[in-house]
């Protein structure tokens, strides 16, 4: 048992490695982990993106990033041609096979959640994009077979709150097309690594055995995301594929249970010397996007989440970042946009790592769901599961407390399809 927690923790490491962050400007692997334990990381402009990567092209996958490059836009994942096997085992100290896999990644990338409230001066086109609906009796032979009816999102252009909106065909969030292209990448790339390498995954879904264990927030943007990394990792399978998820009222993962002892502790961790510093040094640049884009609201600017949501989604789907809708040439430049992505990097770490309250903050947003993990890999030590592979479609708010309490050294915003792969020797 405690070679296998051992092993465990070998690979919790190695799946940090295949996680985080790299700056071509400041020493490779150094820059995976930067100074977010200071507020200067916020103000000083010569940072820039810190070496981040905020851009990806509309219509096609993203190009591979080296992976030890923080991509926002799409997160380095398992790749055969990066893949290490754990110390021991390549350099043949130890004999060992992979007998499980447990991997949790946030949806890939997507239209915004946050509209900017002065309106936006672009429209979102998702055109190119069906998420389908359609409900089915699970007896195939019932007589009532669904069409595959799909979203097709449009504004009347009847509709008063159009002007102060954005007009387009997408719902937000959604997944895009480019994230929809990633996904099918990475699904193929962990069947390149565990499928293929590695011999662990079997090749359907259809587990009369029990051996996969499929899951998603839900959300729709998890579950379109599942649909096509799975295609990706079960390339020759037919039919549907059963996608657990728990009741959203009670869900375990995205912060599906009410919890007032959460948002409690919450408003003391916004409430410390340190959380008002870092709002200090980001009042100017507040005020000026506040004046810009009508987002003067306490949602807007108690936190980074609304613009960075808003500017990422826009840089990681080809569009430009937003102007004022009132004056075309008053935009929000690129250093403006880099330090609102900077502030939303300090504030990730502060909420999962630095605040004094950390630990019981991740275990009040994420205990339920990591307690699930722990009592899966316990099943498989004590040889009581026949799961070789579980898959986690989840977010942002998932992954971070997860690195938080894997206790990461710093933790940059997780981006698009971020991931960690516990993998059982
Ligand atoms: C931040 O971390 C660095 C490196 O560990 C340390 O030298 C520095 O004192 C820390 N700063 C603060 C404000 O804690
Ligand atoms: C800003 O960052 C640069 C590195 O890019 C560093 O040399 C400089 O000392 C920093 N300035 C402050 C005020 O922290
Ligand atoms: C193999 O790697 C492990 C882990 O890095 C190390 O502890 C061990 O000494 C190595 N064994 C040999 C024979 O090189
Ligand atoms: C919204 O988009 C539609 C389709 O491109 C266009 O016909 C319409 O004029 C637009 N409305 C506004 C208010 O921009
Ligand atoms: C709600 C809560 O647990 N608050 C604690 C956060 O951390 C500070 C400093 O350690 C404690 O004094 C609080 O009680």
């Amino acid at each position: 048992m405690a070679a296998i927690y051992q092993a465990v923790l070998d690979m919790i490491s190695l799946a940090l490695s295949l996680l985080s962050a790299g700056v071509p400007a400041v020493a490779a692997r150094d820059s995976f982990y930067p100074l977010l334990n200071h507020t200067t990381y916020i103000s000083n402009i010569s940072l820039g993106t810190y070496g981040g990567i905020y851009s990806a092209p509309s219509t096609e996958a993203s190009p591979p990033s080296r992976e030890d490059v923080y991509n926002y836009c799409s997160m380095p994942h398992p790749r055969v041609a990066s893949y290490s096997l754990p110390p021991p085992v390549a350099n043949e100290s130890v004999s060992a096979r992979l007998v499980y896999l447990e991997y949790l990644q946030r949806h890939q990338r997507r239209t915004p959640y946050n509209i900017l409230p002065g309106g936006e001066n672009q429209e979102y086109n998702c055109d190119n994009i069906h998420p389908h609906l359609y409900a089915a009796a699970s007896q195939a032979d019932a007589a009532a077979p669904p069409a595959p009816v799909y979203g097709q999102a449009y504004i009347d252009p009847s509709n008063p709150f159009l002007a102060s909106y954005v007009n387009g065909t997408c719902q937000y969030p959604q997944l895009t097309l480019g994230g929809l292209l990633d996904g099918y990448q990475h699904g193929r790339d962990l069947r390149a690594v565990y499928g293929d390498k590695l011999r662990l995954l079997p090749s359907s879904p259809d587990d009369p055995t029990n051996q996969v264990w499929l899951r998603s927030s839900s959300s729709a943007l998890t579950q379109g995301s599942a649909g096509v990394v799975l295609r990706g990792i079960f390339p020759d399978h037919d039919g549907p594929i059963p996608l657990h998820q728990q009741a959203s009222g009670v869900d375990t993962v995205d912060r599906g249970f009410p919890c007032a002892a959460r948002d409690t502790l919450l408003a003391s961790i916004q409430a410390t010397p340190e959380w008002n510093e870092h709002l200090a040094v980001t009042a100017p640049l507040r005020s000026k996007l506040a004046a810009m884009l009508g987002a003067s609201s306490s949602d807007w600017q108690s936190t980074f989440d609304h613009f960075a949501d808003n500017f990422q989604a826009r840089l990681c789907n080809g569009y430009a970042l937003p102007c004022s809708v009132r004056d075309a040439a008053e935009c929000v430049m690129a250093d403006q946009a880099n330090e609102v992505f900077r502030a939303g990097d300090w504030e990730w770490n502060y909420w999962w790592r630095r605040n004094d309250n950390a630990t019981r903050y991740i275990q009040l947003v994420e205990g339920l769901f990591i307690a699930e993990i722990v009592r899966r890999l316990d099943a498989v030590d004590q040889g009581t599961s026949a799961l070789v592979y579980s898959h986690n479609f989840v977010h942002d708010g998932d992954i971070g407390p997860v690195l938080g309490a894997l206790g990461i050294t710093s933790l940059r915003w997780p981006g698009m399809a971020s991931n960690v792969a516990f993998e059982v020797w």
